[in-house]
């Protein structure tokens, strides 16, 4: 058994539907927490003012009961704030047409999916392209990958991200437990408070110019033992399914494991990481693999860095066409954040969760949260063995 997600839902429609097959009985869900991580998301300084009104409401139909999961697929509706303002333009019957008209987008953004959404689906209005392409999907995302946290979490596992920088202003990662906890909780999503005016700078200055910016993060996974994932086919490597799952968070161009694209630059003796023994286990003396080897997990934290790019909404517009006259024109404008790293970082840790819980599952099965936790310490225990002298 493996779990799967399954969403739907616009940016300026209803509210999002989200479906979360696979999850085993008997795992306590806290509704609290769902509600921090999305307003985790939330966060972040050069965020637009849409995040200010949105309340990220949602609401369980199915597969809880008494805040418990049975076994049931998951369905979970997340509220739209502003549907009251939308629903001239995007009822699923009842359209008033002049308002459409109005909110028409025939100037597609570089470096939005607008061109390439009209040209695959035909649309001469590329509304309903940026109604799903948008970057809301992530909030129903969220609430789909904080489930999975919670069943690594009963395994022992947790998933932390930190933001590592914006723009050219770099930060470093954290350090230190109590560092990544002040990442977790910092507006910014980074580990010491005295970098935030140098970052809230960058961003004012974008501001300032109607432009954009983007940058990186971090994802850490700790108490990952050795064995979980794949190398017996290319689709079940566990480094490829992160990469997937990664890269499809709106604005992601690149994504690296461990030491990335910097290994490529060193020789073998320098990137591989040598065994070496501490007291009486056998471990790493360097972790440049990023906690996976062959597509497996080899026992160490796993290290995952997200490149975003800058958003392509942006406020002193590039250059375009119009589809309608085949004019040169300058890019649709419209209300937009300036910077979503801080928020993207929470993203990065929902679909982390969401990859890590499929391959668990998919390698330990069991109907009952129970017998899955029996199956995987079966297997700590035996991986432990293995490494011990
Ligand atoms: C987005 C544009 C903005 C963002 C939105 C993504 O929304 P609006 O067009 O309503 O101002 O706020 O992000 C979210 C709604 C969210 O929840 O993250 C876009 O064009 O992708």
């Amino acid at each position: 058994m493996s779990i799967r997600l399954l969403s739907s839902g616009e940016s300026h429609g209803k509210g999002f539907l989200i479906i979360i097959e696979g999850m085993p009985s008997g795992l306590a869900i806290s509704k609290s927490d769902i509600e921090r991580q999305l307003a985790r998301r939330r966060r972040g300084y050069g965020r637009g003012d849409r995040m200010k009104l949105e309340k990220d409401e949602f609401e369980f139909y199915s597969g809880l009961r008494g805040g418990v999961t049975t076994g049931n697929p998951i369905g979970v509706v997340l509220h739209n704030s502003e549907w009251g303002k939308w629903k001239d333009i995007m009822d699923a019957f009842d359209l008033n047409e002049e308002r459409v008209g109005q909110k028409s987008i025939t100037r597609p953004r570089p470096g939005h999916a607008d061109a390439s959404g009209m040209a695959k689906f035909g649309f001469e209005d590329a509304r309903n392209v940026l109604e799903r392409a948008s970057a809301r999907c992530t909030a129903a995302w969220t609430i789909a990958g904080t489930l999975c946290q919670m069943l690594l979490n009963e395994l022992g596992i947790t998933v932390k991200s930190a933001v590592t920088s914006i723009g050219k202003e770099k930060v470093n990662l954290p350090e230190s437990d109590e560092e990544w906890a002040r990442a977790c909780s910092s507006d910014m999503g980074i580990p010491r408070k005295e970098d935030e005016p140098r970052l809230q700078r960058a961003i004012d200055r974008a501001k300032e110019e109607g432009d954009s910016l983007g940058g990186t993060f971090a994802v850490a996974v700790k108490g990952m033992p050795p064995g979980i994932g794949s190398y017996s086919e290319w689709d079940r490597r566990l480094d490829g399914r992160l990469a997937q799952a990664l890269m499809s968070i709106p604005s992601a161009k690149g994504v690296e494991i461990g030491g990335g694209f910097s290994l490529s630059e060193m020789c073998g003796s320098e990137v591989h990481d040598e065994f070496i023994l501490s007291s009486d286990r056998w471990g790493r003396r360097t972790n440049n693999a990023g906690g996976i080897e062959g597509g497996v997990t080899n026992g160490e934290d796993i290290f995952v860095h997200v490149a975003l790019k800058p958003i392509p909404t942006l406020k002193k517009p590039l250059h375009t066409f119009d589809i309608g006259t085949k004019k040169e024109a300058l890019a649709h404008v419209e209300r937009s954040d300036v910077c979503v790293v801080p928020a993207a970082c929470i993203v990065g840790e929902a679909m982390t969760s969401l990859v890590l819980a499929q391959v668990i599952c998919e390698q330990f099965g069991g109907d009952r949260v129970e017998d899955l936790k029996c199956r995987f310490e079966e297997h700590v225990n035996r991986t432990r063995r293995m490494f011990h002298v």
